[in-house]
């Protein structure tokens, strides 16, 4: 009976910045009013991972449990948990979908006020930590997930039930990544049927991006990449054409993409997390109507600069979207069922799969820039 007792399992620690995983037993405390404590299935890794795992300084939080993008079971609910229970499959999700705050309620917004989102080392409610180590040493969560370990715990707020029929090595892509991309074209952008749309970076965002693009009838879908080699595997996903940075000649990206468009795409899309990339990306939406919008993660502080009469002038809009827009509780299960009729993929994302011992393999498959998603099996 583990219910309402402590839990000891694996987990795999970040002791320090940059440096390998350490797979060590740790206490997982039971779930506190609200919590949900989930026994994972798999994760994968989200580049995300790799940003906060090597970042010294502010929020360089250790000793952490990283880990955000996941699937798993229901071992034990704490008070107050009516929504799932024991043996639930469930996602969990960085971002909370509340459902009774302004912004839950709102069809416009996913962004909770209830529990708004933060890079944060604690649980969102109750502003502690549910993991020590075998010293007593606190452990730090990460984004209300962290999943690197055979138990979490997770606020209710942040967990959606599913099927538990979907093969959770498919299942756990909707947790971040896929989601965020598939949703950014769905839910913020909103692309119609014929549109044009330019994909900044052709990473696993990109590519998701370019999925729901093609989902939305997108005709024209230009990837923009350094690595030409990345329009080969795009084409899976959609990308209809390629335009490779590193080689315009004296002309700048926006140039050649407003060239191919007739004046500027409907849709730009920033998946890099590069200011710089953004000004390519405003400079290359369609004047009038075009939509940037800005899903990657540059570092803190990077800064945008428009001129503020151009900006009067263009009529464009410039807008950022965390998880895609989604609301995850209602959002996810549609995209799970998009995927069982086999409209959406997700097989194709999953490039590698590893053992959880041997979970820093996986962070050098996604450095290495050769693997899109590797699963990460408990
Ligand atoms: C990121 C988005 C920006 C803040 C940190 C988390 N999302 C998921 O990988
Ligand atoms: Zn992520």
């Amino acid at each position: 009976e583990t219910r309402g007792n402590p839990i000891r399992c694996r987990a795999a620690v970040s002791r320090k910045p940059g440096e390998p995983l350490v797979i060590e037993e740790v206490m997982v405390a039971p779930p506190m009013p609200h919590e949900v404590r989930i026994r994972i299935i798999c994760t994968s890794l989200c580049h995300s991972d790799i940003t906060f795992w090597k970042l010294k300084d502010f929020p360089g939080i250790f000793p952490r449990i990283l880990g955000h993008e996941a699937i798993g079971v229901v071992e034990s609910v704490g008070e107050d948990v009516d929504e799932v229970s024991e043996g639930d499959t469930v996602i969990p999700t960085f971002m909370p979908d509340c459902g009774d705050c302004v912004d839950c309620r709102s069809k416009k917004s996913n962004l909770c006020s209830k529990l708004p989102f933060k890079v944060s080392p604690w649980m969102p409610r109750h502003e502690t930590s549910r993991f020590t180590d075998l010293k007593g040493e606190v452990l730090y969560h990460f984004l209300f997930v962290s999943s690197f370990s055979e138990y979490t715990v997770v606020d209710v707020a942040h967990v959606t039930k599913i099927d538990p029929s979907i093969a959770p090595n498919r299942a756990c892509l909707l947790s971040c990544g896929v989601s965020t991309g598939v949703g950014a074209a769905w839910r913020t952008a909103n692309v119609e049927k014929g549109s044009t749309v330019v994909i900044f970076g052709l990473g696993s965002i990109g590519l998701a991006v370019a999925e729901g693009a093609r989902l939305c009838g997108a005709t024209k879908i230009i990837g923009v990449d350094l690595n030409p080699d990345k329009f080969e595997n795009g084409k899976k996903f959609g990308v209809t054409d390629f335009v490779n940075s590193g080689n315009c000649g004296d002309k700048s990206v926006s140039q050649v993409i407003d060239e191919m468009t007739d004046g500027g795409a409907d849709y730009c899309f920033e998946c890099v997390g590069m200011a710089s990339l953004v000004h390519e990306a405003y400079a290359c939406c369609r004047k009038g109507w075009g939509k940037t919008i800005v899903l990657g993660v540059d570092k803190p502080g990077a800064k945008l600069s428009l001129s503020s009469f151009e900006v009067l002038h263009s009529g464009k809009s410039l807008m950022g979207s965390l998880f895609g827009g989604l609301k995850a509780k209602s959002d996810i299960p549609i995209l799970l069922k998009k995927y069982l009729d086999k409209e959406l993929q997700l097989d194709e994302f999953v490039t590698h799969e590893v053992r959880f011992d041997d979970i820093n393999k996986a962070f050098d498959l996604l450095i290495e820039g050769n693997c899109l998603r590797c699963v990460i099996w408990m």
